[in-house]
């Protein structure tokens, strides 16, 4: 209002997936385009959720960013990609009560502030960059006035990172590798929404609070350069996985689920030993909790828990339903008591409380 500097802010939140069928290895570095489909799931936006607040105003005089309440550089090629991709489809904004009109030129002059804040413990080792660049590009998005059409915001979002394509959708999510060189049609689907196996329960298991030594993106660089198995996997072995694992959540299948989750976990980390100089990323604990879960799934005779882990040693499981979650709760506290370095957290996608 009058020569009175005004400003817009949105504010969105957005949950951190894990992927059932996991993508590692880019074809395109800088467009973040990978070699195979990958399939996740999205977990409850209540637990591990990064919240963002964008603002503009034409009292700001360049882009800048805080990652929970500390400035961080917003030079890097990732968010740049981000913030150009959104300004070129950014439109028309109007906000009648606060007397203030946008036009889609204006956008390019106009800079952006960024608060962005993660609810999870960073000592949890479970910091996905997942989260964070799906929030900001669905905050940026509604800020500037984007439609969303055809997983177009999925694909910016990509861009930061390509884990986060699939957190802009809730419950089961593939995100489609694409075959053009632009990476237009590399985008997530929803197979599934939040509501239609609500039987499963999430429970993490943090087991290690260091942090990685080699990052992803590193890490599946070494992968594609040097392991002969990561392409076996991408070519022969993903394809058919991705059509089993999607026929195993549409009939909420949970012997098939297991099985693909935990042999799809498993080659993963045989990628990791297959790279040269090999990568760890599970640990002894990580290991154990394995033979835990597939001792008890034999003795039932059907699996109870699907176990998966991503670049690190935490696990991740995924019980059938709610007595198979306490049981395996149990277990896990009977096998490996609290210590200072263990902490135990349920994420449940339906019901709240176990
Ligand atoms: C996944 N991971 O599908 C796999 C499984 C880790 C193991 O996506 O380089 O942080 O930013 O695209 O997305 C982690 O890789 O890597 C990851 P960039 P990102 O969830």
């Amino acid at each position: 209002k009058g020569s009175e500097p005004w400003i817009l802010m949105v504010t969105a939140r957005s949950p951190t997936n894990i992927a059932v069928i996991k993508y590692w290895g880019k074809r395109d570095e800088t467009l973040i385009l990978p070699i195979n489909d990958s399939i996740s799931v999205t977990l409850d936006p209540d637990h591990l959720c990064t919240t963002t607040t964008v603002a503009v105003s034409p009292a700001f005089d360049s882009d800048r960013m805080w990652l929970n309440g500390k400035e961080i550089s917003l030079s890097g090629g990732r968010y740049q990609s981000c913030l150009r991709e959104i300004r070129r489809r950014a439109g028309d904004v109007e906000d009648e009560k606060k007397g203030i009109r946008i036009r889609k030129v204006d956008w390019e002059r106009l800079r952006v502030h960024i608060a962005s804040y993660n609810n999870f413990p960073t000592a949890a080792g479970l910091a996905s960059s997942a989260a964070g660049f799906a929030c900001l590009a669905f905050a940026l998005a509604k800020l500037m006035n984007i439609k969303e059409e055809n997983g177009e915001l999925s694909s910016i979002a990509r861009q930061g990172s390509g884990s986060a394509c699939r957190s802009l959708y809730g419950g089961f999510v593939k995100w489609v590798m694409g075959n053009d060189a632009s990476g237009h049609d590399s985008i997530a689907v929803q197979l599934a929404n939040e509501s239609h196996w609500d039987d499963l329960v999430i429970i993490i298991a943090a087991v290690s609070s260091q942090q990685k030594e080699t990052s992803s993106t590193a890490g599946m660089r070494e992968s594609f350069d040097t392991s002969t198995l990561l392409h076996y996997r991408s070519k022969v072995v993903v394809p058919r996985r991705i059509l089993q694992m999607e026929e195993a959540i549409r009939n909420r299948d949970f012997q098939s689920f297991a099985r693909l989750t935990c042999a799809d976990s498993n080659q993963f980390h045989a990628v990791c030993l297959d790279t040269s100089p090999p990568i760890f990323y599970m640990n002894d604990t990580s290991r154990r909790i394995i033979n835990c879960v597939e001792r008890w799934n034999q003795f039932e005779g059907t699996p109870q828990v699907a176990y998966t882990y991503d670049a690190g040693p935490n696990a991740v499981l995924i019980a059938r339903n709610r007595t198979a979650a306490s049981l395996l709760l149990k277990r896990l506290l009977f096998y490996f008591p609290p210590s200072p370095d263990t902490e135990l957290t349920s994420y449940l996608l339906g019901d709240k409380s176990i």
